[in-house]
């Protein structure tokens, strides 16, 4: 990436701070440079030319000068959704996404996404100022006192404090290394209040910056791996694949398009990695999950880990007779995390390396003459699969009134398939699982949602970088608890003017509107105020609000927000009663369990 900063300002900020280094007019070369132009030059250095986060003690100046040399600046109403900016921001872009925050309290809002970045192998680092070491360390109550890097450590893949000046370069290039190495990760990097107003010479302190020569270095497998591998593929009678987000992070897309394909196995993409082939793909077996899982003889898992998502890899889901029992498949796992495989059960052929470096490796092996699965299972699961989707057609056809998720997100799926370049966002957990699968993908890294931990609150704060990173159109598809969590960001989308089409699916609760409270005292602790406005939230900032009580007032109102570009909130209204209990997991609710 270049250097973006534009003279004027750069000038303007020099100007300001004459005895401050501005990092780059030659003529105007300032004989010392301070802990904030490091920070600040460190990153650009790098390529890195934006950064989320919100301003206060002490570090509000590096904010405003950050902007001054010519950053992206994005300032939030809460540091959580700076964070999921961040993190989501390192997924699409293979950079580490910065999210700045200030000390204790503001570091502690980052937190939570400093942690979902580790969790789902997404490249981030949480920048936080903080408050007097010595102070802090005999713990007598300083500004915001906490030892934020110990607090820090369990969560982040890597975690440092820069106490010098000089040290700022090194602090910044193993931030870097660590979060973009290996398997992604959160990073967290302190930097206390005292750093930023060092200052060391400005010849001397350019020396210490370092750009980072190949920070994700490739991890070619071992050629054995790779053999072991395709000798178990090639034996498979009923073979599938299963693509993760750590196949759509690699942006190998066109090779692993072509692995899928020269293999004519099935495929099943995890909800991140929906789009990598588009889902509407003849090997795509989406809609038959539930009969290739517990049928696979050779499952082959690219990127995706054998979690809860996947349940274990073991139980009924897989064909297994009890929740432990195992199904009976063989794993090949392709993976850049060596302690990966066998972390639920054997897998058979782990294949450790980088992404693209695997599945190139993979192709090359499979020569020219691979011979597809056979025919039988092929066609089984075609069946099933065009079975399921001819019943979705009909329930999808259908045009009930009050409005359900299934009318709602058939307008969705349209404008998704009119749009394919447009991102989805998508958080709740009735809103989250009907969209996953009723609304098809076309393009790679389109789809981002609640993730690993399926965690509700990543909706604005991903809204607004996935505008940024791509200046495409985003469509975030919420559930009103989901929005919730994030919602006070519709400010910072119209104050940034980002195209972002915000559709709450509003059934009035979490799950489902009807819940009451037995003793009649209270509202249920699921339920909201029934039929509430959300789209003047919206309007209360300058973008526009729309209610939306039919799927074609939906169209409509979601159609003119892709023309106009313009922050679009529509509250679509959702009959009460249309939802399940906690979505499609059910199953691990021990409550709900008990019930006849
Ligand atoms: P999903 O939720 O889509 O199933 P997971 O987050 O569980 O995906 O798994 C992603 C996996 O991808 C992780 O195990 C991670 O180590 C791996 N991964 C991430 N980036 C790469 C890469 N560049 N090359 C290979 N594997 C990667
Ligand atoms: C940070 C628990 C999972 S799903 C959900 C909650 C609160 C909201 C579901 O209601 P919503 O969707 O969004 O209205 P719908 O369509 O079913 O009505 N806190 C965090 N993360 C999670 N996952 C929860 C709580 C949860
Ligand atoms: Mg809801």
């Amino acid at each position: 990436m270049t250097d973006t900063a534009t003279k004027t300002p750069e000038r303007a900020a020099a100007e300001a701070t004459p005895k401050i280094g501005s990092g780059s007019d030659a003529q105007a070369q300032p004989q010392e440079i301070d802990g904030f132009q490091l920070v600040i030059d460190a990153l650009k250095l790098n390529g890195i030319d934006t950064i989320y986060g919100l301003p206060g003690i002490p570090i509000t100046d590096l904010t405003r000068r950050a902007q001054a040399n010519g950053m992206r600046v994005l300032a939030f109403r809460h540091e959580q959704n700076a964070g999921y900016a961040a993190s989501i921001a390192g997924f699409l872009t293979q950079k580490p996404g910065i999210c700045l925050t200030v000390s204790a309290p503001g570091f502690l809002n980052g937190l939570n996404a400093l942690a979902h970045a580790t969790v789902n192998c997404f490249p981030m680092i949480l920048i936080s100022g903080s408050s007097e070491r010595e102070i802090v360390d005999l713990q007598q109550g300083d500004y915001e006192e906490m030892d934020q890097l110990a607090v820090a450590k369990p969560v982040a893949k890597a975690a440092y404090r820069v106490l010098h000046a000089d040290d700022v370069g090194v602090g910044i290039a193993r931030a870097i290394r660590a979060a973009l190495s290996g398997r992604p990760g959160g990073v967290y990097l302190d930097l206390p209040a005292r750093l930023f107003a060092q200052s060391i010479d400005a010849e001397t302190g350019s020396k210490t910056l370092i750009k980072v020569v190949d920070p994700a270095p490739r991890q070619i497998p071992a050629p054995e791996a790779v053999t072991r591998a395709l000798d178990l593929l090639r034996s498979a009678k009923r073979p599938v694949i299963v693509l993760g987000k750590g196949a759509a992070y690699a942006q190998a897309d066109s090779d692993i398009r072509a692995l899928v394909e020269k293999s004519g196995i099935p495929y099943l993409p995890m909800s991140m990695a929906k789009g990598l082939l588009p889902d509407t793909h003849e090997q795509c077996a989406s809609a038959a999950r539930s009969f290739v899982l517990p049928g696979a003889d050779v499952v082959m898992l690219i990127g995706a880990r054998l979690n809860w998502l996947l349940s274990h890899g073991k139980g009924k889901t897989w064909g297994g007779k009890s929740a432990k029992d195992w199904g009976g498949q063989k794993f090949i796992q392709v993976d850049i995390s060596p302690q990966e495989a066998d972390s639920n059960v054997r897998i058979d052929a782990p294949v450790v390396g980088d992404m693209r470096s695997c599945v190139a490796a993979l192709l090359a092996g499979m020569g020219a003459n691979w011979a597809k699965p056979p025919g039988e299972w092929l066609s089984a699961v075609g069946e099933k699969k065009n079975g399921n989707i001819a019943k979705m057609a009909e329930t999808l056809a259908k045009n009930p009134s009050p409005m359900n998720f299934h009318s709602a997100l058939n307008v969705v799926r349209d404008i998704i398939k009119a749009n394919p370049d447009a991102i989805l966002v998508n958080e709740g957990a009735n809103a989250l699982d009907f969209t996953r699968s009723i609304v098809d993908m076309y393009k790679p890294r389109k789809r981002i949602d609640v993730g690993t931990w399926g965690i509700m609150g990543v909706g604005m704060g991903y809204c607004v970088a996935a505008a940024v990173t791509t200046g495409q159109q985003v469509i975030a598809v919420e559930g009103d608890s989901a929005f919730g969590f994030s919602g006070m960001e519709v400010e910072t989308i119209c104050r940034y003017n980002l195209p972002v089409c915000v559709v709450i699916m509003n059934n009035n609760g979490v799950y489902k509107g009807t819940d009451v409270d037995p003793t009649g005292r209270d509202p249920a602790p699921t339920v909201f105020v029934k039929s509430a406005r959300y789209e003047k939230l919206m309007e209360a900032f300058g973008g526009v609000g729309v209610m939306a009580a039919t799927p074609s007032e939906l169209r409509s109102a979601m159609e003119e927000a892709i023309r106009s570009r313009k922050p679009t909130l529509i509250n679509a209204a959702i009959d009460e009663r249309a939802g399940t209990e906690s979505g499609r997991i059910t199953s691990l609710n021990p409550a709900a369990k008990k019930k006849p």
